[in-house]
């Protein structure tokens, strides 16, 4: 019997605020692609993404506009999930942390850390960043009193709380971290933790009692659950973990990938599987630190006025556009940084001139030559078995970087068959054997090889740009033929000889750089 391959995948838990911009959309555009990538790799998929509702920050948020701090969230992210929708991000759950569902579970986690001793009660008298929900010791801060993350000023903090024993745990964390060097990436991040830890891990305040906006602790209800805590049970909790129903969690825990930004890697290599550890749950395999989407003005910020928006971005462009110029310009791990100008060279590059292009122009040919129907291919010669070596041996490639979580590199080797493509048409010239009624069939060969390519990264490109196979199918005269749409598909030759392509409008039109604004 063929055991089912599962695969658990998540974002982060968004915090609601008024908008969310381009680097938001990197994360859970970038675990979509995983997502539909696993799925049509023949993987039971879940993939998890939500809100991360409670906190200082959002109570205070919503007093300043005059709202219960349930109004406030409750529209933000009704607006994250019509965010997703538009971008075509294919979640199969969606966690609130203010649902009941989360709260019983993380009110069972604090209750049973409690009970046996993990959890214990002092006064705390420290530094506390609101921003960013963290405390901070004395030693870290940097100078000026100022958060070491974000640089914003932190708040003193003296009230009675309940603290986690995380230096009880931190030996077996950290013979974890060096025994399995896969569980945080990239490497850069992995040392980064190593080193974190090993310089001393403080126990951990993990109860607020100056503000109401929490899950109550159960064991005492003048605290609310330090929000991050709360935040990151949000991966099992999601999953019906000790609920009466865990038949997802049975499923699918341990996560297979918390894809996380790199700010908050720390939360997810420390916090979490500590708490995992007194648990006694599984670690989850992976948490990759992917780098941020930058300005050359610094950071997004509201205040900078240089917040820059996907939904703006999709309706000028296209949604398949604004996909490939996210995932293809974040090289794993490091930064990228955003511009427009790089977004719309990016679309006439590697969009209208070598796909689309691509594209356009075979169909127009098989058209002119043979009123569309693709014939059979003859013997192969010249370049062709080289051509025909990278398009089997990409789907391969695209595994191995999907595997590592390298989307750029996925996404640059399809990129890289579609140049090849190109190239091969320049050394083949196609128009020059349509002269020659003697090279019938080596046209016949020439424009096979091509088409067949353009099928095959029609499959392998869907992932990252979910519209483009609703165009270039029919274009391909395939749109009914899903068999060829598969994965499985993914054999030289299986596209039949008679299949009728169609010329179309330009499947990426290129836009005029002087246009812009
Ligand atoms: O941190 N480029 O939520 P959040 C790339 N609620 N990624 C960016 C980015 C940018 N410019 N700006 C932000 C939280 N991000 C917590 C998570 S999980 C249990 C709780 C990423 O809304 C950031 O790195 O502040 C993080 O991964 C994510 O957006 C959510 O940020």
């Amino acid at each position: 019997m063929s055991q089912e391959k599962t695969f658990y995948i998540t974002t982060p838990i968004y915090y609601p605020s008024d908008n969310l911009h381009i680097g938001h959309a990197y994360t859970t555009v970038a675990a979509d692609a995983v997502a539909r990538f696993k799925r049509a790799t023949g993987y039971n998929v879940w993939f998890l993404t939500g809100s991360d509702e409670h906190g200082q920050k959002i109570e205070r948020k919503a007093k300043e506009k005059g709202q219960s701090p349930q109004e406030y969230v409750d529209k933000i992210v009704s607006g994250f999930k019509h965010l997703w929708t538009e971008l075509e991000v294919t979640y199969d759950d969606f966690i609130r942390t203010t649902e009941e569902r989360h709260k019983k579970v993380v009110q069972q986690i604090f209750q049973k850390l409690y009970d046996q001793g993990d959890i214990y009660k002092a006064s705390y008298e420290g530094w506390y960043c609101t921003p960013c929900e963290t405390f901070w010791t004395e030693s870290r801060l940097e100078d000026g009193r100022v958060c070491p993350d974000c640089g914003r000023p932190v708040e003193l903090v003296q009230e009675e709380s309940y603290f986690f024993r995380m230096s009880k745990y931190a030996g077996t964390l950290l013979q974890h971290i060096e025994n399995n060097p896969e569980f945080i990436q990239p490497v850069s991040r992995h040392n980064e933790m190593v080193s974190f830890i090993k310089s001393g891990l403080d126990d951990l305040c993990v109860t607020r009692t100056t503000f109401d906006w929490g899950i109550q602790v159960p064991f005492d209800t003048d605290h609310v659950a330090y929000v991050w805590v709360d935040a990151l049970a949000n991966y099992i909790s999601a999953l019906g973990y000790n609920t009466g129903d865990d038949s997802l969690y049975q499923k699918f825990w341990p996560a297979d990938v918390h894809l996380v930004g790199k700010d908050i890697v720390r939360f997810h290599t420390v916090i979490w599987p500590i708490i995992l550890l007194a648990l006694g749950l599984p670690l989850p395999q992976k948490v990759v630190g992917h780098g941020w989407m930058l300005l050359d003005s610094g950071k997004m910020s509201k205040s900078k006025g240089n917040v820059i928006y996907p939904l703006e971005l999709k309706e000028k462009y296209g949604l398949d556009a604004v996909r490939y110029y996210l995932l293809r310009e974040i090289p794993f791990g490091d930064d990228g940084y955003y511009s427009e100008e790089a977004l719309v060279h990016r679309i006439n590059q590697d969009l209208a001139n070598d796909l689309g292009n691509l594209f356009n122009r075979t169909a127009a040919m098989v058209v002119k030559y043979f009123d569309g129907v693709l014939q059979e291919p003859g013997a192969l010669q010249g370049p062709d078995t080289e051509l025909i070596n990278l398009a089997q041996d990409t789907p391969q490639t695209l595994v191995n970087y999907m595997d590592n979580m390298e989307v750029s590199g996925a996404v640059a080797s399809v990129g890289k068959l579609v140049n090849r493509v190109n190239k091969y048409l320049e050394e083949t010239s196609p128009w020059a054997l349509a002269k020659d009624p003697g090279q019938k069939d080596r046209l016949n060969t020439v424009l096979y090889n091509v088409v067949e390519c353009m099928r095959q990264i029609t499959v392998m490109i869907s992932p990252f740009m979910p519209e483009f196979p609703q165009r270039a199918w029919p274009l391909l005269g395939l749109e009914n033929n899903t068999e060829l749409h598969s994965w499985e598909s993914l054999v030289w030759g299986k596209l039949p000889g008679g299949t009728k392509l169609k010329k179309g409008k330009p499947l990426f039109p290129r836009i005029d750089p002087a246009a812009l604004d």
